[in-house]
């Protein structure tokens, strides 16, 4: 795919690892930072938007439902559940992202190409060729321009979830699958330096954000130097 004007910025991690609450406040920061401020009035960066996977379309919502509410009395085959998290994505990017990049907006998303690799790959054990080759044809070579993975233990995310009360399809899989998919997420980190950041999961909230913060400010200058004043 031809490099974007927009940015795709994607939020990774385990379960509980805190992902939907960061890019809340992300979005919400970014409405206070003077960089990008200046940015979305020149018009460069018209558009912010905040989406996730799986369910980022109406498509995706009916996908979602069957991916964490199937319960029927034959389990998913592993490879049904790959294919369906690569159909809302090829919906997702064709309908959502690609548009808004496009336009030279910037996407938050809440998971994306990492987590199929870290769950299907090293969580359920599926081969991780045909895992590129599916993303590749879903994404259309999309790659995200940088990723943010909260890096905490899966038990301590599992703990974190548990208190919500009802745990969907995925959640109920056992700690050994959490703990392979963590060491995914580690695998894909070694791999990608170039656009994966580790970002410490475990500190207080509003730590976590103001790391974020940090990383993304930086990359603001780096992306768009020729078009900020401050
Ligand atoms: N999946 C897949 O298998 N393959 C794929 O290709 C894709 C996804 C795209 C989506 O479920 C499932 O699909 C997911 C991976 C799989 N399943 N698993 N297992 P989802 O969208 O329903 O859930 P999730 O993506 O795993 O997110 P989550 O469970 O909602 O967690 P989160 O977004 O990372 O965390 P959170 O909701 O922000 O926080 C969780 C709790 O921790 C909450 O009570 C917070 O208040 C608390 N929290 C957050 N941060 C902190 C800190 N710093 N300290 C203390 N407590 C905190």
């Amino acid at each position: 795919m031809m490099a974007m004007p927009g940015k795709l910025l994607v939020f990774e991690g385990c379960e509980g690892c805190g992902k939907s609450t960061q890019i809340g406040l992300l979005h919400a920061a970014l409405g206070r930072n003077e960089r990008f401020q200046q940015l979305q009035h020149q018009g460069v960066v018209p558009n912010l938007i905040t989406t996730r996977e799986p369910g980022g379309t109406g498509l995706g919502l009916e996908v979602r439902r069957l991916l964490l509410d199937h319960s029927s009395e034959a389990p998913m085959a592993s490879r049904a559940e790959l294919l369906l998290y690569a159909a809302d994505r090829a919906q997702h990017v064709e309908e959502v992202i690609k548009p808004a990049l496009e336009a030279g907006g910037w996407v938050l998303c809440d998971r994306f190409i990492d987590s199929t690799v870290a769950y299907q790959g090293y969580g359920r054990g599926l081969e991780l060729g045909l895992i590129d080759q599916l993303n590749q044809v879903a994404t259309g070579g999309l790659v995200p321009d940088l990723t943010l993975w909260l890096q905490i233990e899966a038990a301590t995310g599992l703990a974190r979830t548990r208190q919500r009360g009802v745990a969907d399809r995925m959640e109920q899989a056992d700690l050994a699958f959490h703990q392979r998919v963590q060491r995914g997420f580690e695998a894909l980190a070694e791999q990608h330096r170039d656009r994966i950041v580790a970002i410490d999961g475990l500190a207080p909230l509003e730590a976590v954000a103001a790391e974020i913060n940090v990383v993304v400010d930086r990359y603001i200058q780096q992306w768009y130097a020729p078009s900020l004043m401050i």
